[in-house]
């Protein structure tokens, strides 16, 4: 337990987590009380056993003799409310859920270290970019937006990408998205986004999904939503794993430097896999394969030492140019384009060790806008403004006390010290009498507490902002956050074809499951101000005569279309961190199956061995076991394929409908195909036409896992 002092210095993590290891936390006694000889220490390591394993106790310490029988009247009577073991068991386990997260409920969570990679204290004051070279620790925790704590991992939707710094001048939260912008651009709105997002309120679906009537209503009566609409409806929404997404801050926040002058900010982490998503087929049928694809994705890839990382990269501009700017800088529905104001890499975050348990650490983390530290500060961002009330109150809500601060994923792992007292499980046992401010105590000899520290606290920055006069209280929107469509048109230009295609296609899929055709007609005419051909193609899919285009409160304007706001054009062509599927059966030869493997290790991916049997298979050269059957391992669940069969077995594998989808599948989703002589007559059967991305088993490692999109018309109606 740490031990209590009156500093009331936070525990280490790692103290605190030692504190419910079975063992710790008793008082040194020394007297026996086991058995002959045994002492508290011996009853800690588990001496009885022999094995190693500590006693079974209940959460009082009492040794428990026997955990699979309740205690009853008799052998055939009652069970008796005497029994306190089975009373406290059943007790702690009708509580163990806790209220989900209103959004962002599945999540996945993982540590890691951030460092400085490039020191800017003249832009800040903040310690953590003081020096080239400063670390701390992080905690972050990725997530989907509108499903439930076990809904599945691939819905189209959001990314959450919350990072929790804990840096020596206390925790810095950048709670942001995949995603740069958002839906609206007030706080007072995001209720009823909430609301028109999850399941409808009396049907109760459907669930993780946008594609239903409330929401696409409360998105056609809300323009300024029509630019996340772009990103929301590209690929962005599936990504392939969270280590290839970007993250962003979104809003616009203040460095503040030791000169106290200010300067926005807007941050990036740039994944250093490049960024790379799945189609929107593959996504759907991942769902089935592997609901927890980005879980597993997450666990195995640090499990196995392929630590993810991103840059940390900040946009930088004053008021002076952000008052130049046809948007508003402090509108979160808008980007600074990256050709106007270049991203610079100031640092690196690597993640590193997966949770030791999901609960205690994923679900309890307790992210706040509000956690900044000196050097970083808010903007007036009408969004930020509300989110930094939301986040203390929710945890509240979710984990029941004030006192969540002091769980141990949460807690800063700088000193902290204050007269805040009491509360719900206060774990804290602050000594001495000084629980106010200010207090003599201290003339009197008695320990007085801390005191504020004007030269290194927390100061507020003061923007001077002539366009704000701050003597009016007004319910309005600024002007310039009404062009809700030059960004949006921006985006959807900067795409490639293929891009512009599933944005396309997304729309048609997402508004033909909205059952009021005034609700897709609206969201349609509001496409007319970003793209003409973008709505013809959306009411063409739907069957909808093109109508009339919607009122825009402001014309948009051409901006210049921009590469970063592409995936196709940021994808990199390496095998780091992919996975490769090599599909063998009997007879297949073991040592091209080994070189194959050699091949895909050297390149830094991950081989996974494919076979209609996943127990030992008698192949030229031994037995080989497979990481996977067959039917359990479709091909949705890797970057590329390949295969090694001898013909006999293929034209059996033909007749196998998981064969032949395997390999149909992989064809579709563009992706590589290497194969030897043995397996054509299964590609055949999988309607697989030789292209660039079609290759024999030799060429595999020069083509890589990269997609062929230049395959795609061949495979989808692109219209
Ligand atoms: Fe939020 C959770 C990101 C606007 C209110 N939000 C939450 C999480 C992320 C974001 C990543 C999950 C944190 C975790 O993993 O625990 N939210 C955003 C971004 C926004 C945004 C990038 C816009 C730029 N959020 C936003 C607004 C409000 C909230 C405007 C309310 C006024 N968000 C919440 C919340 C949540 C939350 C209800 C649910 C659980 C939690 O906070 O801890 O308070």
């Amino acid at each position: 337990m740490p031990k209590p002092d009156s500093s009331h210095d936070s525990p280490s993590l790692d103290n605190a987590l030692r504190s419910v290891t079975p063992g710790q936390g008793q008082p040194p006694f020394e007297d026996n009380i086991g058995n002959a000889g045994e002492t508290h220490q011996d009853i800690a390591k588990g001496a009885d056993h022999g094995d190693g394993a500590a006693h079974l106790t209940d959460n009082f310490g009492h040794r428990l003799a026997d955990n699979q029988n309740s205690l009853r009247a008799g052998e055939r009577g009652p069970t008796l409310l005497e029994d306190f073991f089975l009373r406290e068991k059943i007790f702690h386990f009708d509580h163990e859920r806790i209220p989900e997260r209103i959004v962002h409920a599945r999540g996945s969570g993982a540590h890691g270290v951030f460092q400085c990679t490039k020191a800017i204290p003249e832009l800040t004051k903040a310690s953590i970019f003081r020096k080239e070279g400063n670390s701390c620790p992080v905690f972050v925790r990725f997530s989907t937006v509108a499903g439930g704590a076990g809904s599945i991992d691939t819905p189209r939707d959001v990314r959450g990408f919350a990072v929790k710094l804990y840096t020596d001048s206390g925790n810095w939260d950048l709670v942001g998205n995949n995603i740069p912008v958002f839906f609206i651009q007030d706080a007072i709105k995001f209720p009823d986004l909430v609301h028109a997002v999850k399941m409808e309120a009396d049907r109760g679906y459907p669930q993780a999904a946008t594609a239903h009537t409330t929401f696409w209503d409360f998105i056609g009566l809300m323009p300024e939503s029509m630019h996340m609409i772009m990103w929301a409806m590209s690929d962005r929404t599936i990504p392939r794993s969270f280590r290839m997404m970007e993250g962003f801050g979104v809003h616009s926040f203040r460095f503040v430097n030791a000169k106290g002058e200010g300067r926005f900010v807007k941050f990036h982490w740039k994944p250093v896999l490049g960024l790379e998503s799945t189609s929107w087929d593959e996504a759907v049928k991942i769902a089935g394969a592997d609901p927890d694809f980005l879980r597993r994705d997450l666990f195995e890839a640090i499990a196995a030492g392929n630590y993810p990382q991103w840059d940390l990269g900040v946009q930088i501009f004053d008021e002076q140019w952000a008052a130049q700017q046809p948007y508003d800088v402090l509108d979160a529905t808008k980007i600074v384009p990256e050709d106007d104001i270049p991203v610079q890499i100031i640092g690196r975050m690597t993640l590193n060790r997966n949770v030791d348990n999901f609960f205690a650490e994923t679900e309890q983390v307790a992210f706040l806008p509000s956690n900044v530290i000196p050097g970083i500060d808010f903007t007036n961002d009408p969004l930020l403004q509300g989110r930094l009330f939301s986040y203390l109150d929710t945890q509240k809500s979710r984990l029941g006390t004030t006192n969540f601060h002091q769980i141990p994923i949460n807690a800063p792992k700088c000193p902290f010290h204050n007269f805040q007292r009491d509360g719900m499980m206060q774990t804290l046992v602050p000594t001495g009498r000084a629980n106010y401010e200010p207090n003599s105590l201290a003339e009197a000899g008695e320990e007085a507490g801390p005191r504020a520290c004007p030269e290194t606290g927390f100061t507020s920055f003061t923007a001077n902002d002539e366009r704000n006069d701050p003597s009016q209280k007004l319910r309005v929107r600024a002007e310039l956050f009404a062009d809700h469509y030059s960004q949006a048109r921006l985006f959807y230009r900067s795409q490639t074809e293929s891009e512009q295609a599933h944005i396309a296609s997304a729309l048609v899929f997402e508004l033909s499951k909205v059952e009021l055709e005034h609700v897709r007609a609206r969201v349609v005419s509001r496409l007319r101000n970003i793209d003409e051909d973008l709505a013809t193609r959306v009411a063409d899919g739907l069957a909808l005569d093109l109508p009339e285009k919607a009122p825009a409160a402001k014309e948009p304007i051409d901006m210049k279309p921009s590469d970063a706001l592409s995936i196709q054009k940021n994808v990199k062509p390496i095998m780091t961190g992919r996975k490769v599927g090599i599909l063998f059966a009997e007879g297949s030869d073991k040592a091209a199956i080994d070189r194959l493997k050699g091949e895909i290790e050297k390149a830094g991916g991950t081989p996974f061995l494919v076979a209609p049997k996943v127990g030992g298979i008698k192949v030229k050269g031994g037995t080989l076991k497979a990481d996977g059957q067959l039917a359990g391992s479709p091909s949705v669940l890797f970057d590329a394929v390949a295969s090694i069969l001898m013909p006999d077995q293929a034209e059996k594998l033909a007749k196998d409908g998981a064969a032949v989808q395997w390999f149909m599948d992989a064809y579709a989703h563009c992706k590589t195909i290497a194969h030897c002589e043995g397996t054509k007559i299964l590609l055949d059967k999988a309607h697989v036409e030789p292209d660039e991305g079609v290759v024999p088993i030799e060429e595999f490692a020069s083509v890589g896992t990269r997609r062929h999109w230049a395959r795609e018309p061949k495979v989808r109606d692109l219209a």
